[in-house]
């Protein structure tokens, strides 16, 4: 059975290249988004993220009438959602939030006819793309689902989880292999008919609590690897150690090869879905939760060498110092800030050194609102003359270009100027 058109739920940073790429192929994408802003520009071909070919790709497909943006659902073959699966944190638990999913599901749920196919793309515990089905089901009482009538039902429904590299997204969503979670063998094969109008890479059936699974699977194993990183560079520290030519030596062996340390996880991803695990079975997930807990205490480690920077230059100087962060982004060479550890380290040093804080991010015009009036930003030759204490926090390829600063207390916490090969 064709899709001759498609509807995308969930403009955001998933959504919207997903929307996108499709359109790219010639099918018809309905954009469904509750944002009307979001909405008004994508239909006059304006992105609100920051994805690099992103703007001009969807100038190109809304020009050809092959994507519109809504914020009413209207009837489509196939539904794909991209919403936001967030963490609720308390002090003792972080449980996922499925609100945006539920919403999602009734919101679509009355335009939705037999034979349609609905996919969950949003990164979900273990059960959500069936409990997604129960929702669809309760407010369409008059369609048969999965759950109740297995391969004759009218609606199909799968989960495939989206796995794109922020900043390479459009070139990673038609290149990547999908794995595909159908709540049947048939749902599974309806859903990859539709991928493979768009996809190059290998689309492979399996169930969707396999999908759903291997999804968190990925970002904790990046995770705990991430946290081995970290958790050596603190071994390395107090042995008087450089953990970056240590890892590069134990990585010239064939089976070794670990990651980098920094300043902590950010991201929306590999530092939020690991608890979904957790949350789940949290007696067997110990090694999960323990690196997310060792990535999450780093900024901390970070603040106290910044600690000992300044009390080591009080000791021997007439005026306070002043520190220079260099970097706020999560990763290098982006301007995403979101749950940037880099962030919230300059974040608290301003606040913990009120007026003696400045900052270089060649990837930020204004500083984010947590920071304005309390940090200025700085070219990097203006920061190295001004401040004394350097602390690099994002390995952006400008910082790599610079020649190590000399003569200035540094807390490398990517290796970018003290962990080069002498
Ligand atoms: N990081 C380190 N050391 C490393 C590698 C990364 O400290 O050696 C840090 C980064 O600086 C950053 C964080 O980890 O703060 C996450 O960055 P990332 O590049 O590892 O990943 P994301 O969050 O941009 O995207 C991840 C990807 N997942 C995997 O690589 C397994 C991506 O493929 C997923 O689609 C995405 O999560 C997602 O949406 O889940």
């Amino acid at each position: 059975m064709k899709f001759n058109n498609i509807c995308m739920v969930g403009l955001g940073y998933i959504g919207l290249p997903t929307a996108v790429v499709f359109a790219l192929r010639g099918v018809n994408v309905i954009g469904l988004d509750i944002n009307h802003r979001a909405v008004d520009n994508i239909n006059h071909g304006k992105t609100h993220i920051v994805e690099p070919g992103l703007e001009d790709a969807l100038r190109r497909t809304v020009a050809a009438g092959h994507l519109r943006a809504t914020t009413l659902p209207e009837a489509a073959d196939a539904f794909l959602i991209a919403v936001p699966t967030p963490l609720v944190v308390d002090e003792h638990i972080r449980d996922p939030d499925l609100t945006f999913v539920e919403a999602a599901a009734r919101l679509i749920a009355p335009v939705l006819k037999k034979g349609d196919l609905v996919i969950l793309e949003s990164t979900s515990p273990v059960g959500a793309t069936e409990q997604m089905a129960v929702w669809l089901a309760e407010e369409r009482p008059d369609l048969t689902f999965p759950q109740t009538h297995g391969e004759e039902s009218d609606i199909r429904v799968a989960h495939c989880p989206e796995r794109i590299l922020p900043g390479h997204a459009l070139r990673e969503l038609v290149s990547n292999d999908r794995i595909i979670g159908g709540m049947t063998p048939l749902c599974a094969s309806r859903a990859r008919a539709l991928y493979k109008l768009a996809v190059e890479g290998d689309c492979i059936e399996t169930d969707c609590r396999t999908a759903e699974m291997a999804k968190l699977t990925e970002n904790s194993f990046r995770d705990v690897n991430i946290a081995f990183a970290n958790e050596l560079s603190l071994i390395c520290d107090r042995l008087g150690i450089n953990v970056w030519e240590l890892i590069r030596l134990a990585n010239r062996h064939p089976r070794v090869n670990i990651l980098q340390p920094g300043p902590g996880v950010g991201g929306h991803c590999i530092a939020v879905d690991p608890w979904f695990i957790v949350s789940q079975t949290p007696e067997e997930a110990r090694i999960i939760r323990a690196a997310r807990e060792v990535n999450n205490a780093k900024p901390e480690w970070v603040l106290t060498k910044v600690h000992q920077a300044m009390a080591e230059h009080a000791a021997g100087a007439d005026t306070p110092a002043r520190i220079a962060c260099f970097g706020l982004t999560f990763k290098p060479n982006i301007d995403d800030l979101r749950e940037s550890p880099a962030l919230n380290i300059a974040a608290r040093l301003t606040e913990l050194y009120p007026g003696q804080v400045d900052v270089v991010e060649p990837f930020i015009q204004d500083l984010p609102s947590g920071l304005e009036g309390k940090t200025r930003i700085l070219r990097a030759s203006d920061a190295l003359s001004a401040c004394d204490v350097l602390v690099l926090l994002v390995d952006h390829d400008d910082f790599k270009a610079m020649p190590a600063p000399a003569g200035k207390r540094i807390i490398d916490t990517r290796g970018v100027w003290t962990g080069r090969p002498s």
